[in-house]
C-alpha cells in the first residue's frame, strides 16, 4: 500500500504548478508533474505554452537517470497521442518510472484512459484520483472546449447590494472594492477573451486589459455590437493592446464595418436577425480556438446569455451599497420567470468575503 499521505503531499506540489500556469496555454490545460525518487523531488514541470513542452517532458528533462525507478505525479493523464508533442505516457515508459501518480483522466476525446492503459500496458503501476476534484476544477474550461468545441465562459459582474452595476446617471466609478477589482484582472488573465456589449464601449469606453499588480497577459476582445455603433476612436479599436473582434449581423453598415477593419478590428457577421445570434458567435469562438470567455456585459447581454444556455460559470461581486434608482441598470435584463421554483438556481455556490465585498459563484445550470 502506498502513503496516502505521501500522494497527496506531492500530487498538490504538481497542483500548485499547474495553478500558475492557467491562462498562458490558451486552450490547452495548465497541468504540473512533479518525480520523486526515494523521498526526494527529482524533478519538477508544468506546461506553461502550448505547442511547447508538456510537464511530464520538462520534469523528466530535469530528473534526467534519476526517473529510474522513480514515481511520477502528474494532474493529468498523461497523454497518449502525436500532437503537437510526442506522447508523454511513452516519455514515462522510457524514462524508468515504476509508477505513475495522476488526479483525473484527460477529457480529451483522442487521449481519454488511453494514455493510462498505455503505462499499465508496459508493467507500470497506475494510480488515479489523487486530489481528483481540484485536478477537475484546474481543467474544467479545458475539458468544456475540448468535449464541445465551445467556449467556456465565465458571467462576472460587480453590483450594489440592489444589483444595480451604474446609478441612474450612468455612474459606475466605483462599486467594488480594491481586492475585488484585482481579481477581475486575474480572472482577465486566466480567459482567452473577453466579451462585452457595445453599450458597455459606449458608457465607460473601457480598455478591457490586464492590469493586475503582477504583470498578466490581455484577453482578446469580443465586441457584441449588432448595429455597428460602436465608435471608431474607442480604446478597444485604437489601443492596439489586444485583438478585437466585433460581432454584428448581415444588416450592419457597410461603410462601418469596413472603417472598423481599416482600424485593425476584425468584424464577423453572426446572425441576420435583429440581434447577434450569440450561439453562432460562440460557435465561431470555438473554432477560432478561443476556449475561454470572461463575459463582463451589461445586463441585457448577461440576460441573453443566461437564456441561451451559453454561460458556464457565474462570479457575481457585490458591495455593501444600494444605489436605488429605477432607471439604474442591473446585472441581469432579461424577461423573467413567472414562477420562482423556475429561476436559475446556482449549483456548488461558493461564498467568500473580500474586505466588505462579498464574491458568489456558482453553475447556473446544474452539472
Ligand atoms: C499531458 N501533459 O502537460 C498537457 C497535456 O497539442 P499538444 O501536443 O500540446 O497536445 C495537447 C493535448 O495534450 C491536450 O488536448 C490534452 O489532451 C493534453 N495535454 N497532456 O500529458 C501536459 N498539457
Ligand atoms: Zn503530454
Amino acid at each position: 500500500m502506498h502513503d496516502v499521505i505521501n500522494d497527496e503531499f506531492y500530487m498538490q506540489l504538481a497542483l500548485d504548478m499547474a495553478e500558475r500556469a492557467v491562462g498562458q496555454t490558451e486552450i490547452n490545460p495548465a497541468v504540473g508533474c512533479v518525480i520523486v525518487r526515494e523521498g526526494r523531488v527529482v524533478g519538477l514541470g508544468a506546461h506553461l505554452k502550448r505547442g511547447e513542452g508538456h510537464a511530464e517532458v520538462h520534469a523528466l528533462h530535469m530528473a534526467g537517470d534519476s526517473a529510474q525507478g522513480a514515481t511520477a505525479y502528474v494532474t493529468l493523464e498523461p497523454c497518449s497521442h502525436y500532437g503537437k508533442t510526442p506522447p508523454c505516457s511513452l516519455r514515462l515508459v522510457e524514462s524508468g518510472v515504476c509508477r505513475v501518480v495522476v488526479a483525473c483522466q484527460d477529457p480529451n476525446p483522442t487521449v481519454a484512459g488511453n494514455g493510462i492503459s498505455l503505462l499499465r500496458a508496459n508493467g507500470i503501476e497506475v494510480t488515479v484520483g489523487v486530489l481528483e476534484e481540484r485536478g477537475r476544477e484546474l481543467i474544467e474550461m479545458f475539458a468544456k472546449y475540448i468535449t464541445t468545441r465551445l467556449p467556456y465562459v465565465t458571467l462576472k459582474t460587480a453590483s450594489t447590494l440592489d444589483g444595480k452595476i451604474a446609478t441612474s446617471t450612468g455612474d459606475s466609478k466605483w462599486i467594488s472594492n480594491a481586492e475585488a477589482r484585482e481579481r477581475v484582472h486575474a480572472m482577465r488573465h486566466r480567459h482567452q477573451a473577453i466579451m462585452v456589449g457595445s453599450g458597455t464601449v459606449l458608457a465607460d469606453n473601457p480598455s478591457l486589459t490586464t492590469r493586475l499588480a503582477v504583470a498578466g497577459l490581455h484577453p482578446m476582445r469580443l465586441i457584441v455590437d449588432s448595429k455597428l455603433r460602436l465608435p471608431i476612436d474607442a480604446r478597444v479599436v485604437t489601443d492596439g493592446l489586444a485583438p478585437t473582434v466585433i460581432f454584428t449581423t448581415s444588416h450592419a453598415d457597410e461603410v462601418k464595418r469596413i472603417a472598423l477593419q481599416k482600424l485593425g478590428a476584425e468584424v464577423i457577421t453572426a446572425g441576420d436577425g435583429e440581434h447577434v445570434d450569440l450561439r453562432q458567435m460562440m460557435t465561431w469562438c470555438g473554432q477560432h480556438e478561443i476556449g475561454s470567455v470572461l463575459l463582463e456585459g451589461g445586463g441585457q447581454l448577461n440576460g441573453a446569455m443566461l437564456e441561451a444556455g451559453l454561460i458556464d460559470k457565474v462570479i457575481l461581486f457585490y458591495a455593501p451599497i444600494i444605489a436605488g434608482g429605477s432607471l439604474a441598470p442591473g446585472n441581469f435584463s432579461f424577461a423573467g420567470v413567472e414562477r420562482m421554483q423556475d429561476a436559475y438556481r446556482l449549483q456548488q455556490v461558493k461564498v467568500e468575503t473580500l474586505g466588505d465585498n462579498i464574491c458568489i459563484s456558482g453553475y447556473p445550470y446544474g452539472k
